[in-house]
């Protein structure tokens, strides 16, 4: 149960709510009106979970936009910009020129995606108001758009290991984890554009990427984009396989058999699909980390590093996962690494980064601080392997630290102290969730 009475939930719910309402531009919802002012792939799948509850009709709104953002090849773009607000994030709608490159839609939009969390936020939404989906035709729509984008994902990303690779780290929605310093190393840091760093005007830059960082990420952006974003650069430095994307692959590739089957189309090719992911991913295994961790295609090593994102494979029912390995995960996740049950000082929401890791710091975005996607993300994993009960027990505590210090972007695992921007959407959308959820009483183990 959550440790909130029921006034406070009330509270936390119109908080919430008021975060999204000001974040809502009528077509989608910005992450953070200061720091991210355009439309962000997986943060909308996220916020659509949310939004569900309060609209189910703007969270349709929110996924048909980017949804509709798609290039000719199937991507769905890490970001779809707003060109009124261009000198406000960088790089910007003007670096990417994407209006000339080829099988671009009609919006500006970088070249890059973002994890596949889509397909799995469609069924929910849809879930959430079947009739409503139905009326406007919500799945009919999506449904098509969907399997591009996984098509996308094996045609394009796939190689012959069969898992999706991200050729930049914004691309694993993790930007800076220690998973990606190695194969950052082999980029250089000195591209021709001017390094603008507009985050900077609304976080600390000690919470941010570094400058050597941001030259890196600029680099690799315009050899991909002065490739065309066609994936077809043999020399592209950084190909790597992200645990993160490949486990909300195989995810959604279980919503999306949900999905066919409600439009009376087979599921049964999803599943499969979903299970040839889970079985890909066998070589990113790390038994003793007990996690899935990264594999750089370059050099073909792993990247031998527990991250949060190593324990998503959770997310897949225990039939389809290789035996034992959800026990595996389950210790994993519930032990010293991450959330550190029978620890003495155990965290509010698991660290992104290993906590028994000598660099971790719990300040550092995705180098260890606790990110509310990531945590629900967990929870929900938890809750698909029979532990409803212990994934209830943190709800309160994190919702709390939510609406506490004002929808962080990111937290003190320990302690929940506020970091990065505030009034962040997918913060306050998962808050909606997860209260939304604990509230009903025929239980919150059900989407
Ligand atoms: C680059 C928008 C995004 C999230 C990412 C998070 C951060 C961007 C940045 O913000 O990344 O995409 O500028 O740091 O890492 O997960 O989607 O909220």
């Amino acid at each position: 149960m959550t440790a909130l009475d029921a006034p406070a939930r009330v509270d936390s719910l119109g908080a919430a709510s008021a975060v999204l309402r000001r974040n809502w531009g009528g077509q989608y919802t910005v992450p953070a009106t200061g720091l991210y002012p355009h439309q962000w792939s997986w943060d909308s799948a996220f916020i659509a979970i949310g939004l569900r509850h309060l609209s189910p009709r703007r969270a349709q709104l929110e996924l048909d936009s980017l949804l509709s953002s798609q290039w000719a090849d199937g991507r769905l773009p890490q970001i779809v910009y707003d060109t009124r607000r261009d000198d406000d994030y960088a790089p910007s709608a003007t670096f990417w020129g994407s209006a000339d490159l080829p099988g671009s839609p009609p919006v500006p939009t970088t070249g890059l995606v973002q994890p596949p969390v889509h397909a799995w936020a469609v069924w929910l939404v849809h879930a959430q108001d079947p009739a409503e989906s139905a009326r406007r035709r919500f799945l009919e729509r999506a449904y098509p758009r969907l399997v591009a984008w996984h098509r996308y994902l094996r045609e394009r990303r796939a190689a012959a290991d069969g898992l999706a690779a991200v050729v930049h780290p914004w691309e694993s929605g993790t930007d800076n984890s220690p998973l990606w310093d190695d194969a950052l190393a082999r980029v250089p840091g000195t591209p021709r554009a001017v390094i603008d760093r507009p985050d900077l005007r609304h976080a600390d830059a000690g919470e941010r990427p570094s400058g050597k960082e941001y030259g890196k990420y600029f680099w690799l952006a315009e050899r991909y984009r002065d490739h065309d974003c066609a994936d077809v650069d043999p020399d592209h430095p950084f190909v790597v396989d992200d645990p993160t994307t490949n486990a909300l692959w195989a995810r959604s590739e279980l919503a999306m058999a949900d999905i066919a089957e409600t439009l009376g189309h087979d599921g049964a090719l999803h599943r499969a699909e979903a299970a040839r992911i889970v079985a890909a991913m066998e070589a990113l295994w790390d038994a003793d980390l007990g996690a899935y961790v990264a594999l750089d295609r370059r050099t073909g090593e792993l990247v031998r590093k527990a991250t949060v994102g190593g324990l998503l494979a959770l997310l897949v029912p225990a039939d389809v996962l290789p035996s034992g390995r959800a026990e595996a995960l389950v210790r994993t996740a519930r032990g010293p690494r991450f959330l550190d049950v029978d620890g003495a000082t155990p965290p509010v929401m698991a660290p992104s980064y290993d906590a028994t890791a000598p660099d971790l710091d719990p300040a550092l975005y995705w180098r260890g601080p606790a990110w509310f996607n990531m945590m629900w993300l967990v929870l929900e994993g938890l809750r698909a392997h029979g532990l409803g009960d212990a994934a209830d027990g943190y709800v309160g505590p994190m919702t709390a630290a939510a609406v506490r210090e004002d929808f962080p972007e990111y937290v003190n695992p320990w302690t929940g102290a506020g970091h990065g921007t505030r009034n962040f959407s997918w913060t306050a959308a998962l808050t909606v969730d997860l209260l939304s959820r604990t509230t009903r009483p025929e239980g919150s183990d059900r989407a």
